[in-house]
């Protein structure tokens, strides 16, 4: 596997030369700046590369080139903004980077509802608590209709753990779940996330899906001809949440995206920590349906404490038996002789960086820990396979 970590650009606290001494040999990174739907152009690109190259590193995947949400809901100038995809596309493979991930959840990406969940050796992890959303959603949003999208006991749990919420409480709450998009600090309002979920109201998961696959029809050819591969990223919680349509949460999903645009380009980020967060989900089976479609791993651990409630927990411990997913990606890799990037995704805050601002999950020792631990392990299965 290549070593990779996530870098959100130059205004990261995490630095670059962080990132090289924590063992990792390939960035991860995006053009944060770039408004959503723009061309990504190759005066830009190799400026950020430069930076990196600078530094000692190597910037292999592009995470995320965002999707517009008019070409999640096919709607207004959603053709342009296709085109304008594929132009980055091509201008990411004239500068040498050949790995691109994306996501088509509508509006937001990963949802938790604590970002402070106190492990207890005093470690924060990410945390999400379906009564905490369901309080969220029906009770402080008041999102029209969501009171039609939960049972009578689900309800009356959420409303049970509500009540012991103080007022600051109900408040972070509210800032924990409509946290923007990766890379950005800025949080959506209620009237933004209320007016913005309005345009999803015709969207089920049928359109949502017919909306992907005609994108991915567009744009998958072109990654192919210039040797691009494009990574999905499975939707994080994988379950529809604010009654919007999720398409990238099953293994049926999956296979769905994957036979509909049978192009190679055409393929996923496995990410253990969201697929992992469906029981029903088989991660093994997974690499084995899908193997030849796999282009970047996350790699991430959860644990369900209950059915309602999943948190983020070491990269080695957790429901994922990540020593049985590594051996199996090195099996594969052996077959593809691809040599995947990889990156330790979340990681704890430590006390060690309590005192620096990170992006929520990436700090830095908490990821340096889960990649010393992934390099090691596979560092030993790799010796165990070669004998
Ligand atoms: C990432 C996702 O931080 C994370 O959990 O795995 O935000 C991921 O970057 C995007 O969904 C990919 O488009
Ligand atoms: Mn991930």
């Amino acid at each position: 596997m290549q070593q990779t970590m996530r870098w959100f650009g130059p205004q990261d606290n995490v630095t670059l030369i962080d990132i090289k001494q924590a063992g990792a040999t390939g960035i991860v990174t995006a053009l944060h700046q770039i408004p959503v739907g723009d061309v990504w152009h190759v005066a830009d690109i190799k400026e950020r590369q430069q930076i990196i190259k600078d530094a000692g590193l190597e910037w292999i995947v592009v995470e995320s080139l965002p999707v517009h949400e008019e070409i999640k809901r096919a709607t207004g100038n959603y053709l342009q903004y296709i085109e304008n995809y594929k132009s980055s596309i091509k201008n990411l493979s004239d500068c040498g980077i050949k790995i691109i991930t994306y996501n088509f959840m509508p509006i937001l990406d990963w949802i938790r509802t604590n970002h402070d969940y106190i492990n207890p050796d005093g470690s924060k992890a990410l945390l999400y608590n379906q009564d905490a959303f369901t309080y969220f959603d029906v009770f402080l949003l008041k999102r029209p209709n969501a009171e039609n999208d939960y049972s009578e006991t689900q309800k009356e749990s959420a409303l049970k753990f509500g009540s012991k919420l103080s007022g600051l409480e109900k408040e972070l709450l509210f800032k924990n779940v409509l946290l923007g998009l990766p890379g950005s600090k800025i949080n959506f309002t209620a009237e933004q996330i209320l007016s913005l979920l309005d345009n999803y109201i015709d969207i089920d998961n049928d359109k949502l899906r017919s909306n992907l696959i005609h994108f991915l029809s567009e744009v998958a050819p072109v990654a192919s001809e210039y040797g691009v591969k494009l990574a999905i990223h499975p939707d994080d919680p994988p379950f529809s949440v604010l009654g919007l349509p999720r398409i990238v949460s099953t293994e049926e999903d999956l296979k769905a995206i994957f036979d509909a645009v049978p192009f190679n380009s055409n393929g996923l980020c496995y990410c253990t920590g969201s697929l992992g967060a469906n029981p029903d989900n088989n991660l093994e089976r997974i690499i084995d349906d899908f193997g030849d479609r796999i282009h970047f791993l996350h790699l991430r651990n959860t644990f369900r404490e209950s059915e309602t409630i999943f948190r983020e927990s070491e990269h080695l411990k957790g429901d994922t038996k990540m020593e049985v997913i590594v051996e199996k990606l090195l099996l594969l890799m052996n077959i593809t002789k691809v040599s995947l990037p990889m990156r330790p995704d979340h990681g704890f805050l430590h006390e060690a960086d309590k005192t620096k601002e990170t992006y929520p999950g990436y700090s830095l020792t908490g990821r340096l820990k889960g990649l010393a631990e992934l390099r090691g392990l596979e560092m030993g299965i790799a010796y165990k396979l070669n004998q």
